[in-house]
């Protein structure tokens, strides 16, 4: 059977650029279906840096002007990896070319630009993703399940934390390639829009609707010299924040982020507590899920970790990879997003985090950020 081919114009050459590109290799492979990704292009300004990329992933070609590779009528994806500040732009008028997008998290600068951004593809009616990748990682796609079969009951309390320690050094300056994460200008925010959103992402999905936030931010490093100007400038992005809030369902929320954790690289973890039964989980143990229920046996109820690695149709996504027992790794959970799009497409119920969703997330975004900025309680806007 022949298949539809889906050529990808990535935008972008970082981190993400590689973990989406190794995931559209993957995907086919690992997840057959009626489409084939075709790795058509690759984009940055830098035209030196934008070949050395394609030529290692397999790009097909390479532009030097986001705006050309969206002019091409052999692109059917775009994939936005650029810094935030540049989303928006691309994102509508990606839209407008009739492109489908999929967008690096978070969707926006702030939930101003998210709405616009949402109106653009909802008007030119174009298949749109962010890439939350946590959702996708078998054991928090597993806490779903769980918790949508009722499994918990009433939930009271929801707690997230994402720990990092990559920028204690006063001496890391802000801006350009791989530090534009430091930069106001091109981050809109520090960790609470680097990584508190990842917790929001899941969290939202998980349980539903965050109505108010309490928040406080902390830039321990107030100026730190910018790689662009060459100047001692002042920081402009949160270093830590730490925000409580209530969802719709009545459930408290207690979340932390930080890149100031010693010791700790990428500890993103979460905890649901229910009235029945409670999960927890560990991105550095990804694979387990911890589960308490209350229903056990009393003599032998506690903790207990599931290994998400079956592969009878049990455990989400396992059964496309290897045999049960054998773990899979943060990169697979772009893989599944992919997968997931494409699935989308084929049968026509487009599959979240879209543009809307994630939007969601930048309202709560916002909230947080004005919350902390006025000292005190702020209603999340609808
Ligand atoms: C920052 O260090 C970062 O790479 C984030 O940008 C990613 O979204 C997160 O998944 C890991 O940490």
């Amino acid at each position: 059977m022949s298949k539809k081919p889906l050529r990808v114009g990535m935008i972008g050459y970082g981190f993400m650029g590689r973990a989406h590109s190794n995931a559209y290799k993957q995907v086919g492979q690992f997840f057959p279906s009626q489409h084939e990704v075709v790795l058509q292009a690759a984009c940055a300004r830098n035209e030196a840096e934008i070949r050395k990329f394609a030529d290692q992933w397999g790009y097909a070609s390479i532009e030097t002007d986001w705006k050309k590779l969206l002019d091409r009528k052999d692109i059917d994806v775009v994939d936005i990896c650029t810094p935030n500040n540049l989303h928006k732009e691309i994102a509508v008028a990606a839209a407008q070319a009739g492109k489908m997008i999929l967008c690096e998290k978070p969707l926006a600068m702030d939930s101003k630009q998210g709405a616009e951004m949402v109106a653009a593809v909802e008007k030119a009616k174009v298949p749109n993703m962010v890439w939350y990748n946590y959702r996708r990682i078998p054991a928090v796609t597993l806490a779903k399940k769980l918790i949508d079969e009722g499994r918990l009951g009433r939930i009271f309390h929801y707690r997230a934390k994402f720990l990092q320690d990559w920028t204690i050094n006063a001496d890391l300056p802000q801006g350009g390639q791989g530090l534009w994460r430091l930069d106001a200008a091109a981050a809109g925010s520090g960790v609470s829009g680097d990584l508190l959103a990842h917790c929001i992402d899941t969290a939202v999905w998980l349980n539903g609707r965050l109505d108010t936030v309490c928040c406080m931010t902390e830039t321990f490093v107030k100026e730190r010299k910018h790689n662009l100007t060459g100047k001692v400038e002042k920081v402009g992005i949160d270093d830590a924040c730490i925000f409580m809030g209530k969802f719709a369902n009545g459930s408290l929320a207690n979340f932390e982020s930080t890149r100031y954790a010693r010791g700790h690289k990428a500890l993103y973890t979460f905890e649901i507590n229910g009235e029945k039964a409670s999960l927890a989980w560990d991105l550095h143990d990804l694979h387990r899920l911890q589960m308490f229920d209350y229903k056990d046996e009393g003599k032998i109820r506690g903790w207990k970790s599931i290994h998400v690695t079956d592969n009878g149709g049990e455990h989400p996504y396992m059964d496309k990879w290897w045999v049960p027992g054998l773990a899979i790794g943060y990169d697979c959970s772009f893989t599944h997003q992919v997968a997931d799009f494409i699935q989308g497409l084929e049968s026509g119920t487009p599959q979240g985090p879209t543009f809307r969703d994630a939007l969601e997330t930048q309202q709560i975004l916002d909230a947080m950020l004005d919350s902390a900025k006025q000292q005190k309680w702020v209603t999340v806007a609808k």
